[in-house]
């Protein structure tokens, strides 16, 4: 494969949406083949298992394993054919937010759910950005929504339960690339940061 898989993660309101498509825009600008997905949306199921899982009572153990399908079939369809084209794959949230949400919030162990990722989905991201943000800035940006679904209303103690799983998924995983960015700066600034990260990865 030529391309190249590039990740974002961290917590809600850490900012991966808005600075995931500035850096798509400036690499197009500066000649960069590139798609930009997501998760749980992405994938022919994404929209709708995303809707599901974030509006239902849906067990911890339900959560991890629909998020794995829809990955599943998002990596297949979408993922995979664009790397095999050299295209750069800018995907917000992947599979360490299945670790950090169900395998450390929710309990489930990351152990477990690394195992299942390389059975079924077989594939790494190139480099990982770990989105870090502190609570109370994310809870500011949070509040100013009009609409909260099931998993952002679970309050401050669970942003912070998250935040630090992050943490500790970059300590763990030293055998991959993952650069955690201070998000507390301003988006431009932030988007900044991550571009010339991407454009040091190409350099190798
Ligand atoms: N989930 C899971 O549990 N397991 C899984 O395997 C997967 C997902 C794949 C997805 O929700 C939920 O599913 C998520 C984890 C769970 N749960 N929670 N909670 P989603 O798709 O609805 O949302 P999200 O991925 O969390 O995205 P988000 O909330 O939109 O966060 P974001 O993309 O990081 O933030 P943003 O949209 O770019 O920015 C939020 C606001 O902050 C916006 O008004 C921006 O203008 C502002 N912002 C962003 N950056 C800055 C800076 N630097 N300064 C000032 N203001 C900023």
């Amino acid at each position: 494969m030529t391309g190249l898989f590039i990740t974002f993660e961290g917590v809600e309101c850490a900012g991966k949406s808005t600075v995931s498509r500035m850096v798509a825009e400036r690499l197009r600008k500066n000649g960069y083949n590139v798609i930009l997905t997501s998760e749980p949306a992405g994938g022919r199921l994404g929209m709708d298992i995303r809707k599901y899982v974030l509006s239902k009572d849906v067990t911890v153990e339900g959560e991890a394993l629909l998020f794995n399908v829809s990955r599943y079939f998002h990596v297949k369809d979408v993922i995979l054919p664009a790397l095999e084209e050299g295209k750069v794959v800018l995907c917000d949230r992947f599979c360490d937010s299945t670790f950090v949400y169900q395998g450390i919030v929710g309990g489930l162990g990351v152990d477990r759910l690394v195992e299942m990722h390389e059975e079924f989905i077989g594939i790494w991201p190139d480099l990982t950005f770990v989105f870090d943000v502190d609570v109370e800035t994310a809870m500011c940006r949070l509040l100013e929504r009009k609409k909260v679904d099931r998993f952002e209303k679970r309050g401050r103690i669970f942003l912070e339960r998250v935040r630090n799983a992050y943490l500790d998924l970059v300590n763990k995983f030293d055998f991959r690339k993952m650069i955690i960015v201070d998000s507390t700066k301003a988006v431009e600034d932030v988007a900044g940061d991550v571009f010339k990260a991407v454009i040091k990865k190409f350099k190798g």
